[in-house]
């Protein structure tokens, strides 16, 4: 069944074509009558917090493009992962579920992704999409790259910038010691096919453009996610902070995020330039919250990565949605959603039916405003691995202005309403006792639906899921590839 919504937005482009006076939008017809589907744009950015994008409220941290795009599409403001952090993140986000409906419960990293089911890349590439990859993997078995999974296209990680002693000799000394250690090669400098040393993000964008300009005639999806802004981001050039007014450790992440907004303004600039900015839906997300150690924040709310991981900080993430003339502009979704749902909105934009294994929720019904309220009425969480690490472990719920969480199953539950109180300062367990027993409730029945807890096999020989050099790798047995169904 064809869906509501892709039928709506050919009407839309049908409709635009009888308008000879907007010619963009009579050049977005002209690409419908040919039949082409919209293109799915997600950029995934790596331990980027809610509070650290001017649209999310930041003020010491321009961010622009990122900013235009919430302002030319929806804002969500309860956008969860409900597995962080990097690794489980990613493969919620790439198979559309709970990571705990194939035995992830941690980082378990090095797990494979089920092979049953098709990830999103699978998906839209049996849709007829050209699938593209740019940036960090993280996901899966070694085995289990881009190019396994659905990725047609995949951007070659270029070679990273090795400094030379006398460089290192005239850094600082604090990075100059971690430049060292890492036998002297750099995270976030690469060396372009020229030669010439760039900012490994700004690379990134520059794919970006390449591949829009390249597949600008098939549909595509295209995945970027880039090693942005992980820390350490130490390497940060003073060019990219003093654009900032950030202050103290902050202004190295400062740095690194300005980076990742200049990016957006690439790919923006290149969708716009052949006319497919309104026939291309933009997702702009991150795969948990803000690194403390880093100066991130997760304001209004408090925690995140390293130290903050039982509050709120560590999941809840800035999240964007823009297709002009199809999305609202300028608006602001406050219903709950998870990075899982990106994969089901995605098939309903291209007008196919979900996988029946996705836990996600269609979400264009509520960014349009024709639906209303919670698209989750419930959100849960189980980081319970024994092998993990014990700060990261945590059962909690969230359902309406609640969160209900405790650390391990023999604590007692915790009760915090964000809306009264987003710094989670003051349990009221005591005083809710109906509410934390239905939450609790609710949890217990969502953990009987859960796979048990998978076992990662070590797999041998270090495969490079994704090639070093320049350009793009194929995958060349993809045309004769049917969708994993
Ligand atoms: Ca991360």
């Amino acid at each position: 069944m064809k869906s509501l919504h892709f039928l709506l937005f050919s009407l839309l482009l049908l409709f635009t074509s009888l308008d000879s006076s907007n010619t963009s939008q009579a050049d977005e017809a002209g690409v419908s009558a040919k039949g082409k589907k919209p293109n799915v744009v997600l950029i995934y950015i790596d331990d980027l917090g809610y509070g650290d994008i001017g649209s999310y409220g930041c003020k010491d941290i321009p961010t622009p493009n990122i900013d235009q795009l919430a302002a030319e599409g929806v804002r969500c403001t309860a956008s969860y992962i409900t597995n962080p952090p990097c690794c489980p993140s990613r493969c919620s986000l790439m198979m559309g579920q709970y990571g705990q409906r194939f035995g992830k419960y941690g980082m378990s990293r090095g797990l494979p992704i089920p092979s049953d089911r098709p990830t999103i890349a699978n998906f839209l590439q049996g849709e007829g999409y050209v699938t593209g990859q740019i940036g960090k993997w993280d996901i899966g078995t070694r085995k289990q790259g881009p190019l396994v999974t659905g990725f047609t296209k995949v951007a070659r990680n270029p070679p990273k910038k090795t400094y030379t002693k006398q460089e290192l000799s005239e850094l600082p000394p604090t990075l100059a010691a971690a430049v060292k250690r890492k036998g002297r090669k750099s995270k976030y400098f690469c060396v372009n096919k020229s030669g010439e040393t760039m900012w490994l993000t700004d690379y990134d964008g520059d794919m970006m453009t390449e591949f829009v300009e390249t597949y600008k005639n098939e549909p595509f999806f295209l995945y970027w996610s880039p090693e942005a802004v992980h820390s350490p981001s130490i390497e940060s050039p003073e060019s990219f902070m003093k654009r900032t007014t950030a202050k103290g450790k902050r202004r190295k992440l400062a740095g690194a995020i300005v980076s990742v907004d200049d990016q957006v303004g690439k790919l923006i600039k290149a969708l716009k330039k052949n006319n497919l900015r309104e026939s291309t839906l933009v997702i702009f997300s991150s795969d948990n919250g803000a690194n403390g150690s880093e100066g991130g924040s997760s304001a209004p709310y408090t925690g995140g990565k390293g130290a903050g991981t039982q509050k709120e900080g560590w999941v809840r993430v800035p999240t964007i949605f823009s297709m002009p003339g199809t999305l609202p502009e300028g608006k602001q979704f406050n219903g709950l959603v998870a990075n899982f749902d990106f994969y089901s909105t995605a098939a309903s934009l291209v007008g196919a039916k979900k996988p029946d294994h996705c836990d996600g929720v269609d979400l264009i019904p509520y960014l349009r405003g024709d639906a209303t309220g919670d698209p989750h009425e419930y959100l849960f969480w189980l980081n319970n691995e024994p092998g993990d690490a014990e700060r990261r472990h945590l059962i909690a719920t969230r359902w309406k202005d609640w969160r209900l969480y405790k650390k391990y199953e023999k604590d007692a539950w915790q009760l915090f309403n964000l809306v009264s109180d987003p710094r989670e300062e003051t349990n009221v367990a005591e005083g809710y006792p109906q509410i934390v027993r239905e939450m609790a409730a609710q949890h217990a029945a969502w953990k009987k639906t859960l796979a048990p807890l998978g076992k990662i096999s070590q797999v041998s020989g270090q495969t490079k899921v994704i090639p070093t050099g320049h350009g793009w790798a194929s995958d060349t047995k993809a045309s004769k590839q049917q969708p994993a169904q």
